[in-house]
């Protein structure tokens, strides 16, 4: 078959979805191209032009963000919030208008909202989880006799109802294809500041109580090897511009014998590229970590903190304690190895007293590469431990929908947001991005 793999992303990240699953299907013995509409200068005419040319049977649709928030000084907070639905709905109706092709939606912002998304689009079939193996195998049903509704993790919504099958995780992670970076237009994603990213295990022991992902993965890591993450990074960079890249693992140093074996593995085979990752858990960063990954070619890290305050890190079950986050700035500013870090501010039980002990901490630190304030907690799935909490608390009416992104901020901080903001604004090296200003702000207005 004819597969086309479109990435509805239009803000600036990897498209390492789209990548993993166009390499996925490739393998699966059918002609695949990527269509990325980050890099999209008109987006109905190349779209348009990409479907005449190609003539897909399928196409793959990646939907990653369903809500994004971006800096804008004149929005309230500072922060404008972006409803991404209608970009993806254009997509679509692009899609439609150019190609009789089978529509098959997926990605990490399908999952959530796998019903809400084919109702909206008025589409009939998605697949939810991981795509390497659940989308080879629909291909191949479809192919045969258009029987789709076992495939794991299939969402088939017919004349208003719905099937569903439980997603399937990928044991196997050694065993998948190579992310198709192949297909992508490197030279683009560089002028757009992406870098290429890949993930070097799957799962979370965590279960941080505003994280869907230790439910989504799994508690128990699955870890690819060395000798298969340097495969990848080999792979990725024969046809990328630049000699770095990232890894997107929701925690690159948990478990931390699987990190170090990387970054051994990094220097034994002679390190030539460079290594980021934005999620460094504060969490055995000590100095001898530091020296092995700046040793095994890392240029950054981002640690996320989220809080520093023992009552909130206990509250939000993040596993470490304040003693921890001090250890890993103290080991991280030592080093010398370029560092940024992130705070998340609002969950349940934020009062003004926690927020002012995170940020005594911090004040302790100078971060290099600054430190980015999350104000508000998104509610996506029922997955967060907080959505369930919320609704019995009453503070989130079961009839409220979760695909409108409703967002927590603890009512102990919204009193006084506005002084937050601009506390915050006037740190040094501090950027602050409000979750959903928007709401926030027309909610203080109505007080
Ligand atoms: C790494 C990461 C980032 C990095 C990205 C940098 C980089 N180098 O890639 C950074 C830190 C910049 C980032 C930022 C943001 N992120 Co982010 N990020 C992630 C993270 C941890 C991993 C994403 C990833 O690449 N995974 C690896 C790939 C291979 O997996 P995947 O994309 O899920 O694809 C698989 C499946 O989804 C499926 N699939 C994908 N496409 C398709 C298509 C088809 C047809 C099929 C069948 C299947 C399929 O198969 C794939 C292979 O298994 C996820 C959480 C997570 N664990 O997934 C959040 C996540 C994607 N981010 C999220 C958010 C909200 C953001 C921000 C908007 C946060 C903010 N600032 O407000 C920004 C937006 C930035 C942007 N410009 O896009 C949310 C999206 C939620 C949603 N539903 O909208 C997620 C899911 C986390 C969460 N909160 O739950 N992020
Ligand atoms: S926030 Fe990170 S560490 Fe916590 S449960 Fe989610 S993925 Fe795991």
């Amino acid at each position: 078959m004819r597969i086309l793999i479109v990435s509805t992303n239009t803000l600036p990240a990897a498209p390492s979805g789209p990548a993993y699953v166009a390499g996925a299907v490739r393998q699966a013995g059918h002609t695949v191209e990527v269509f990325d509409s980050l890099l999209a200068a008109n987006l109905p005419q190349e779209l348009g032009e990409t479907l005449q040319r190609f003539q897909p049977d399928v196409v793959g649709v990646s939907i990653r963000l369903v809500h994004g928030d971006v800096q804008d000084a004149a929005a309230p907070f500072g922060t404008r919030y972006l409803d991404l639905r209608p970009r993806v709905k254009e997509i679509i109706d692009l899609i439609r208008q150019s190609s009789p092709a089978q529509i098959v939606l997926g990605g990490p912002g399908f999952t959530y909202y796998a019903r809400d998304w084919l109702a909206y689009l008025d589409l009939d079939l998605g697949i939810c989880g991981e795509g390497e193996a659940a989308f080879p195998q629909l291909l191949e049903r479809l192919t045969a006799d258009g029987e789709v509704t076992s495939v794991p993790g299939v969402v088939v919504r017919n004349a208003g109802s719905f099937a569903s099958q439980p997603f399937q995780r990928v044991e196997d992670l050694d065993g998948q294809a190579l992310p198709a970076y192949d297909l992508f237009d490197w030279d683009c994603y560089a002028a757009h500041g992406v870098l290429p990213a890949i993930f070097t295990k799957r799962g979370c022991a965590m279960g941080c109580t505003f994280c869907p992902y230790s439910k989504l993965e799994g508690r128990r890591y699955r870890l690819k090897s060395p000798g298969r993450v340097l495969a990848e990074v080999r792979h990725t960079l024969a046809y990328t511009p630049a000699r770095k890249i990232m890894f997107c693992d929701n925690s690159f140093n948990v478990p931390h014998r699987h990190a170090e074996a990387l970054c051994r593995a990094f220097i034994d085979q002679g390190t030539d590229f460079q290594w980021g990752t934005g999620d460094l858990k504060p969490v055995g960063v000590s100095d001898a970590f530091c020296r092995l990954m700046q040793d095994a070619g890392c240029f950054y890290a981002n640690l996320s903190i989220e809080s520093a305050s023992e009552t909130m890190l206990r509250r939000m079950k993040r596993g470490y304690t304040v003693r921890q986050v001090r250890e890993s700035l103290e080991a991280l500013s030592r080093s010398g190895l370029p560092f940024g870090a992130s705070l998340m501010f609002g969950a349940p039980g934020e009062t003004p007293e926690t927020v002012a002990e995170t940020l005594r901490v911090m004040a302790d630190y100078e971060i290099p590469l600054g430190v980015w304030v999350t104000v508000g907690v998104y509610l996506w799935t029922d997955l967060q431990d907080i959505v369930p909490e919320l609704r019995q608390g009453g503070w989130l009416d079961e009839s409220r929908p979760l695909f409108d992104g409703p967002v927590y901020l603890s009512p102990a901080v919204t009193g006084d947001l506005q002084g937050l903001v601009a506390d915050l604004r006037a740190r040094p090296g501090y950027t602050v991005q409000v979750n959903r200003a928007d709401l926030l702000a027309a909610a203080l207005l109505e007080r």
